[in-house]
């Protein structure tokens, strides 16, 4: 009887195509599991130059100068490719998410308790991750601390889901081994199709979308949240001079207030009487969008010595805004040392925009934008 329902408790469906084989799962998880380990380590790296414990504080490199531009560009075009593969993977390897019976031993039970912890893991980081690009946060827990704490889960349901079925991805790995394992001795086109549909569409979202961080691409940027193109001084703005409440009340009798053995204070124009310097830096948001700059202004280093602080300060850095969660910044000795570290002035030869931090703030190199903090009002020399 055709169209009948399986029998209660029976299997639903039976797959014998070999678009949902263990070939096919390995073909498409062996582009998969690079991406997710090369969104790891930029991630974790990343995190440590956003949150250096006190060991590291003062040993992060500022150079190259565009290191984070690179790593977090590379996160966020990871990212975005590894989505359509874990669609096509998840898609490939659906018929056994469904196997029945679900648990047949306590071998078979772990193992796939395993799988239910690395797919929803790896959907919950994509997908949390490709929110946050478009600064939309519908959930009601802190994005950075729990996309953090969910890449180790996944990483160590990747590696033990690697050690189980290493066997079967042994087997299958390279496309053009035959095998010796009751394999087909060619690939029929029906796989191929699928593979090359799935590198179209990876090739076709990273193309789209790379442009926000790589400058050549910026023609086929069409997708990414951020054209690194638009914003006030041809720089893209992620919080606003309004969104931040700062104006004319804030910025009214303005000075730069340095704490430190000899502190001091200045006006807008005795700052500009300093020593002025120029850099080429770029702005690295961690959403992905980067956009490289040339700065003017005071080097944060002749600022720290004019307080009386030795070569080996570090700084915290105090923003008028009232609250925010990059009100305050720390900076260690590397970039306070650095001579391309500057309290910016100027932008790419004008007054900065109120938008990108008037009267004055903070670019350095080789860090995350979320430390390129605005509307500087205190350096306190710690
Ligand atoms: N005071 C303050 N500074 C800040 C921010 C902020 O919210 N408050 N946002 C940061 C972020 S997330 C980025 S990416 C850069 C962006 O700088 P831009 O707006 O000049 O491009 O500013 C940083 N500086
Ligand atoms: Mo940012």
């Amino acid at each position: 009887m055709p169209f009948t329902s399986p029998p209660r408790g029976g299997p639903p469906v039976t797959f014998k195509g070999r678009l949902h084989d263990a070939r096919t799962a390995t073909a498409i998880g062996r582009w998969l599991g690079p991406a997710m380990v090369v969104c790891f380590v930029t991630g974790v790296l990343s995190h440590y130059l956003q949150h250096p414990p006190v060991w590291l504080a003062d040993r992060l490199p500022s150079h190259p100068s565009w290191g984070y531009r690179v790593t977090q560009g590379l996160h966020v075009i990871f990212g975005i490719a590894a989505i359509p593969l874990l669609l096509a993977k998840l898609w490939a390897v659906y018929p056994r998410l469904f196997a029945w019976p679900p648990v047949r031993s306590l071998r078979h039970g772990l193992e796939r308790l395993s799988v239910a912890v690395l797919v929803a893991a790896g959907i919950f980081e994509l997908f949390t991750g490709l929110l946050n690009t478009f600064q939309w946060y519908p959930w009601p827990f802190s994005f950075v601390a729990v996309h953090y704490a969910v890449a180790w889960v996944l990483v160590g349901a990747l590696l033990l889901h690697l050690a189980v079925q290493w066997p079967r991805i042994r087997d299958h790995w390279s496309l053009r081994s035959a095998g010796t394992r009751a394999l087909p001795a060619a690939d029929g086109p029906d796989r191929r199709q699928l593979l090359g549909a799935v590198a179209a569409g990876v090739g076709a979202v990273t193309l789209t979308t790379a442009g926000q961080s790589v400058t050549a691409l910026g023609a086929l940027d069409l997708f990414a949240p951020r054209s690194p193109e638009h914003g006030p001084q041809g720089l893209p703005v992620n919080r606003t001079a309004a969104a931040a409440a700062v104006g004319e009340a804030v910025l009214a009798d303005w000075r730069l207030t340095v704490d430190g053995p000899r502190p001091y204070s200045l006006t807008l124009d005795e700052l500009r009487a300093m020593p002025q310097h120029e850099v080429t830096l770029p702005i690295a948001c961690v959403e992905g969008w980067s956009k490289s700059a040339r700065w003017t202004g005071v080097r944060v280093r002749d600022l720290l010595e004019r307080a009386g602080a030795g070569p080996g300060a570090r700084v915290r850095v105090v923003s008028l805004e009232a609250s925010g969660a990059y009100r305050v910044m720390e900076m260690g000795r590397t970039y306070t040392q650095d001579p391309l570290t500057l309290l910016a002035l100027r932008l790419g030869g004008e007054v900065l925009s109120l938008d990108h931090g008037y009267p004055a703030r903070i670019i350095a190199p080789n860090r995350p934008g979320v430390l390129q903090t605005k509307w500087v009002g205190r350096l306190e020399v710690l």
